[in-house]
This record gives structure tokens, C-alpha cells and sequence, in this order.
């Protein structure tokens, strides 16, 4: 019997056209410009990331060795305040979202053909009743989803450029991750690679 997705994911394939998704990569190439990618490290191990990342917004998510997961208002390398979130993705969260309030953080992850990110839930935001608004650009990826136990049964499907997913009510503590990215899938970005961005609100 297939695995039932959790309630509150909605999936929007192909939900931006390829003229808003060009506008949505320049728009986060200005981003990295101001606020470079950079490799996160675990918590306690400090083992790097493959994945690399940088934020836009009031608040951006980030990890090393000696803090561990959190949000805060600065880059950590070059000590600035992240760029604005751009307008684009806030009339995004307005239209999927459902909810009232703007989100805080605009996670940008860079993924290059041998990058992925093992099993996680995301709960480092106080507002959990807010979704995850997450957009794909780029090469395709496996994406893997299960429940809120890390031992429940899990989903795995493509996300292509140009998807947007909601999590929001009881898949907001799911358990995912990203296997693996299908190098030259997409024509979208020069030198290939997958660019994930998620907005999230982090405070009620
Ligand atoms: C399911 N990013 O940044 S996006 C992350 O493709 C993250 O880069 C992945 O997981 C990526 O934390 C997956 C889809 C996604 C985002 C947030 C979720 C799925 C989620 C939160 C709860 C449940
Ligand atoms: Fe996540």
C-alpha cells in the first residue's frame, strides 16, 4: 500500500513559469552577491555540509560547530545583515502561504551535482503553526518525505524547476531530505546545480 502523504503538504508542479523562474534567479544572484554561500557545518562535529547556503530576510538560518542550528540577523561570515527578501517571493508566501503573517527568513540552498541533505525535521522556528513555503530552480532532485517519527514510512518523488511545495499542518514536522540531484535537468542556471529557497516565518 502506498504511504499516505501527511496532511498540509501541498505539491504545485510546475507552479512558476520559466520567465518567473529566470526573474526568481537573478533576483537571487543579487542576494549572493551581498551575502555569499558558504558552508555550514553540524553541530558539535563540525562536519561540513555539502550543501551550500546563504539566507535573505530580517532573520537567516544558520550552523556550525560551536552554536549548533539557529536563526539570526547576521551573515556569519561577512558579519552583515542579510539583503531584503525579494518582493517576488513575498507575493509567493501571500498567494500559497494561507497565512497572515510576512515570512522572516528566506533560506537559500545551493546544491552542485554531488550535494544532498540526510533526514531532518525543521523545528528551529518558534511559529510552528506558520507552513514552509519551499521553490525548486533548477537541475531535478529525489526528494524523500515521511512522518513526524523518524522511524515512520517514507515517500520519495522528483522535484523539477519550477515546483513549489507547502508544508504546513501536520506535515510541518516531517521528517525530509534530499537524496540526490539529477545533474543536467535543467537548462535554468549556466553552470547547473539546484537552488532550493524556503521561506519561513520564525517568531508568532
Ligand atoms: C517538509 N530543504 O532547507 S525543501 C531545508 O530541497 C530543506 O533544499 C530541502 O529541507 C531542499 O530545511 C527540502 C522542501 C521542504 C522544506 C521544508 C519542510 C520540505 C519540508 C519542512 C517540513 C516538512
Ligand atoms: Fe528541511
Amino acid at each position: 500500500m502506498a504511504t499516505e502523504l501527511p496532511d498540509g503538504f501541498r505539491y504545485l508542479p510546475d507552479f512558476l513559469s520559466r520567465e518567473h523562474q529566470q526573474a526568481l534567479v537573478a533576483a537571487i544572484r543579487n542576494v549572493v552577491l551581498e551575502a555569499p554561500l558558504y558552508t555550514p557545518e553540524m553541530p558539535r562535529t563540525g562536519k561540513p555540509m555539502s550543501v551550500r547556503m546563504t539566507n535573505c530576510g530580517d532573520l537567516g538560518w544558520v550552523t556550525d560547530r560551536e552554536r549548533g542550528y539557529r536563526y539570526q540577523e547576521r551573515h556569519p561570515v561577512t558579519g552583515r545583515p542579510w539583503p531584503a527578501i525579494p518582493p517576488q517571493l513575498l507575493d509567493l508566501w501571500q498567494s500559497v502561504s494561507g497565512y497572515d503573517k510576512m515570512p522572516e527568513a528566506c533560506l537559500v540552498n545551493f546544491y552542485g551535482a554531488e550535494a544532498k541533505m540526510g533526514m531532518h525535521q525543521d523545528r528551529d522556528e518558534t511559529d510552528l503553526a506558520a507552513p514552509v513555503v519551499s521553490v525548486s530552480l533548477g537541475d531535478q532532485c529525489q526528494f524523500r518525505i515521511g512522518g513526524p517519527a523518524r522511524s515512520d514510512p517514507t515517500r520519495s518523488f522528483r522535484l523539477s524547476s519550477g515546483d513549489v511545495v507547502v508544508l504546513g499542518g501536520r506535515s510541518r514536522l516531517s521528517f525530509h531530505g534530499v537524496d540526490r540531484v539529477f545533474p543536467t535537468t535543467s537548462t535554468l542556471l549556466k553552470n547547473g546545480g539546484r537552488i532550493n529557497l524556503t521561506l519561513r516565518r520564525v517568531n508568532p
